[in-house]
């Protein structure tokens, strides 16, 4: 395994729990999650439960009310989400829990151990230049991916006109509701003004204590994209947000341009890629660690299943895998170049397809509508 973010321990844990001898290579030393909040979805919760991370990231994590999109400050919609399963929850508890996870599983994790390369046939190359063999090598190592990019595989990388930073500060719900004593502070709650400037905060509570705020803005707004931020801007645009942003300006934060990477193909040989590596995509339905650990998941499942010949085990994987991923990227980019979600109502349709699928259900090819 190259990489020991949300894909590769999440792999790691799934195939030592089918009986592997795992190993994950992580470049940086010490083993932690960077960035602030995110919300998981149905197909990666239920990933969550069967290597037996939910119960403790359950503790650390909530669903809100609803999911609020406003306009100008004005309530576009209020989506329940009646009967589908989400969470939101720091990126650091999910990271515990999932190491936790991973080292119960006897997954042995190895950090300060960067992957300069790996070939087809199951060898992989350290920064330190020793080499290993492996029957399976996964990459998981991030947009940047080293074990991509020494394959040679072709890929095309899309960048956005917009982008975002992430801060996670204290609640201050009291706070909140004196300045807005109508507001339900327990939704997520997407604030949009497009005119006359495009200035988005996308607030998200993680758990009692912390919240999880989004700064969205066109990277050629240098202003808006300021980090650390302009607090006497987006205190002007979002007044009823001005204790948490607050807290925000005094964070170093990084701004961070949406990117799309497509691969002609996720697998060579003996290797194979999951997460950021793989299908890099737009935050808008927050999919990309969603989707990860469903794709390691299945990954784990194809790899095992598989009798003599892996590469060919790797293929099917993909075909059968690819698609719903393909989807939520398609959906992201749309969203991100459109700012169509600042309409609300958007978790419908294809937009909630990925979210909704049960990869570790042995008949979900079988059950999807046509
Ligand atoms: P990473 O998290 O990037 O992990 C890669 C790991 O590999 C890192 O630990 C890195 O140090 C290591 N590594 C890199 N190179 C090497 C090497 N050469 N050798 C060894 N190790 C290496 N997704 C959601 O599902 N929900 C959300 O709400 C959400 N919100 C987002 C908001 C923003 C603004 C952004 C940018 C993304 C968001 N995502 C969200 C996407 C999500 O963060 C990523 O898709 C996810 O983190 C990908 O996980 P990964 O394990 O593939 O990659
Ligand atoms: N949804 C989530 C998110 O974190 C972001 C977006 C949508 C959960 C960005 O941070 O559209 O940018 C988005």
């Amino acid at each position: 395994m190259s990489g020991g973010g949300f894909a590769g321990l999440t792999v790691a844990t799934a195939l030592a729990q089918m009986g592997w001898s795992v190993r994950v290579h992580e470049r940086a030393r010490e083993l932690r999650a960077e960035g602030a909040g995110i919300v998981l979805w149905n197909n990666s919760l239920q990933v969550l439960d069967r290597i037996g991370a939910g119960p403790d990231l359950a503790s650390r994590s909530m669903t809100p009310p609803a999911y609020e999109t406003r306009m100008n400050n004005v309530i576009q919609s209020q989506e329940t989400l009646e009967g589908v399963r989400w969470r939101t929850m720091t990126r650091p508890h999910l990271h515990a829990s999932l190491l936790t996870a991973a080292r119960e599983s006897g997954v042995e994790v190895i950090a300060g151990s960067e992957v300069v390369g790996a070939t087809a046939d199951g060898t992989v190359t350290f920064a330190s230049g020793e080499t290993a063999e492996a029957d399976l090598v996964v990459g998981a190592d991030g947009v940047g991916s080293a074990v991509r990019d020494s394959l040679g595989i072709p890929l095309k990388r899309e960048r956005s006109g917009d982008g975002i930073t992430r801060f996670l500060v204290p609640r201050r719900k009291a706070e909140l509701q004196a300045l807005e004593p109508d507001t339900e502070w327990d939704n997520v709650i997407d604030f949009w003004n497009l005119d006359p400037r495009v200035l988005r905060i996308l607030y998200t509570p993680a758990n009692d204590e912390e919240l999880y705020i989004a700064l969205m803005s066109p990277s050629a707004d240098a202003d808006g994209s300021r980090v650390p931020i302009d607090l006497e801007l987006w205190t002007s645009v979002f007044p009823q947000l001005a204790p948490v942003l607050e807290d925000a300006a005094r964070i170093p934060g990084r701004y961070y341009g949406y990117q799309t990477t497509r691969l002609d193909r996720w697998t060579e040989g003996k290797v194979a890629l999951i997460g950021d590596s793989a299908h890099a995509m737009c935050p808008a339905l927050a999919q990309g660690a969603g989707t990860a650990m469903q794709n390691a998941w299945t990954l784990a499942a194809a790899a095992t299943a598989a009798t003599d010949d892996m590469p060919e085990a790797l293929r099917e994987w993909e075909r059968l895998e690819r698609p719903i991923t393909d989807l939520a990227q398609d959906r992201s980019q749309w969203y991100a170049d459109t700012r169509e979600m600042a309409k609300g109502n958007q978790f419908v349709g294809d937009s909630i397809r990925t979210a909704l699928y049960n990869p570790t259900d042995p008949q979900r090819h079988e059950v999807t509508t046509p």
